[in-house]
């Protein structure tokens, strides 16, 4: 059993003086490319990280509900007719309001002790709450006996999908949360919200094998993406798409988005139009083990999401120079922005140095010691036995 597991389930014990029915769990993710393009109908391309939220849980004999999170040092109680949208806050809107949409979506989802344990940091861009909300539903497919067919996987999404929309207030796109339950081990997703269901492919990146890893340095910025700026970039990007004329702003053409007259809107779709072109290079380097061709797509999108779409800062802008100053082949924000996490393709002998460069950067400006993170295979969400 892995490590987060293992410590949700001993915290169950130690919690409810019983053991849990049902453990699962699922990873975090981080993006390679395609950033704030999943809600306007692009591709994306996230890779399942090796840290992981589980959640161990077993029913109880009333319609009570206890949500334990040992990260977040709280605890919620009410009933299952108090899980829907306007009475959960924080980590526990990600719980609990998987348990609602669940129950929205017909199952039987009865009274609960539930307890949250992970190693996904809390606010960093690296996807916490869509594991946390994959684990959850994972959790109770187990307990009610649904096995985790591909259909039942995507049930799941929608049900999280909703949950983060509905409840936690963020309206978020489906990356994380399809990501967390359709990796392949190891591999990068490529997902395509342009189709409905989005079409889904496995993406091996055989990083090893080429001496290369990706570094994920952890900013120290904590963003929400339920507090308002990614809602109002989203507004932003369909207000542009509206201005178009076209549905989905991922579809525009770059001759139409430079012919816009607002400088809001032309940058916000110049974003969408040339994310969605850079997302099909990398899959395409990727293929050709064009390794320069990547770093260089992940620099240029990272200009992008600065410039353009202005959902950088200067933590992760200082994150980004500094790694590719230091010799990464490429480097750039990753997840929703504000806050969060940088991701570096780099040489794995260069890896220290890249990352004490990062390091020596922040100490210049007096700012905190970032967090690093070399990513390993990441699997889907799972139960545990
Ligand atoms: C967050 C959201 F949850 C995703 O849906 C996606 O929009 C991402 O920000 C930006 O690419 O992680």
């Amino acid at each position: 059993m892995v490590v987060a597991a293992r410590r949700a389930q001993d915290g169950f014990v130690a919690t409810f003086g019983r053991r849990p029915e049902v453990v699962a769990d699922a990873p975090g993710r981080v993006n390679l490319i395609g950033e704030h393009v999943d809600y306007l109908g692009g591709p994306v391309l996230p890779v399942p990280l090796h840290l992981r939220t589980a959640v161990a849980l077993a029913r109880r004999d009333d319609d009570r509900v206890v949500l334990r999170s040992v990260q977040a040092e709280q605890t919620w109680q009410g009933t299952s007719r108090d899980l829907r949208p306007g009475t959960l806050q924080g980590w526990a809107a990600y719980v609990g309001g998987v348990l609602w949409a669940l129950a929205e979506d017909g199952w039987e989802v009865p009274g609960l002790d539930v307890l949250v344990d992970g190693d996904v940091p809390l606010g960093a861009g690296l996807s916490s709450s869509a594991a946390v909300e994959c684990a959850t539903a994972v959790a109770v497919a187990g307990l009610l006996g649904v096995g985790l067919t591909d259909p039942v996987r995507r049930r799941l999404i929608a049900a999280c999908v909703r949950a983060e929309r509905d409840v936690a207030g963020a309206p978020t796109g489906g990356m994380d949360q399809t990501v967390a339950l359709l990796a392949a081990p190891g591999s990068a997703l490529l997902i395509d919200f342009g189709t409905d269901p989005p079409r889904t492919q496995e993406v091996p990146l055989a990083l090893a094998d080429a001496g290369l890893a990706l570094l994920v340095t952890d900013t120290g910025v904590r963003h929400r993406l339920a507090d308002g700026a990614y809602a109002a970039r989203r507004r932003e990007a369909e207000a542009a798409a509206a201005a178009l004329g076209v549905d989905l702003l991922a579809s525009a053409t770059p001759d139409a988005v430079a012919a816009l007259a607002d400088p809001i809107n032309r940058r916000r779709a110049r974003h969408a139009v040339t994310e969605v072109a850079r997302v099909r290079d990398v899959v395409a380097a990727l293929r050709d083990r064009d390794w320069v061709a990547v770093g260089d797509a992940l620099a240029a999108s990272h200009r992008s999401l600065r410039d353009d779409y202005q959902v950088s800062c200067p933590e992760l802008d200082v994150a980004v120079d500094a790694s590719q100053e230091a010799g990464a082949l490429g480097a750039r924000m990753t997840g929703g922005g504000f806050g969060g996490s940088t991701v570096a393709l780099v040489a794995t002998d260069r890896l220290p140095v890249v990352a004490r460069a990062i390091e020596d950067a922040y100490a210049a400006r007096g700012w905190g010691t970032p967090r690093h993170h070399r990513i390993g295979p990441g699997s889907p969400a799972r139960l545990v036995d």
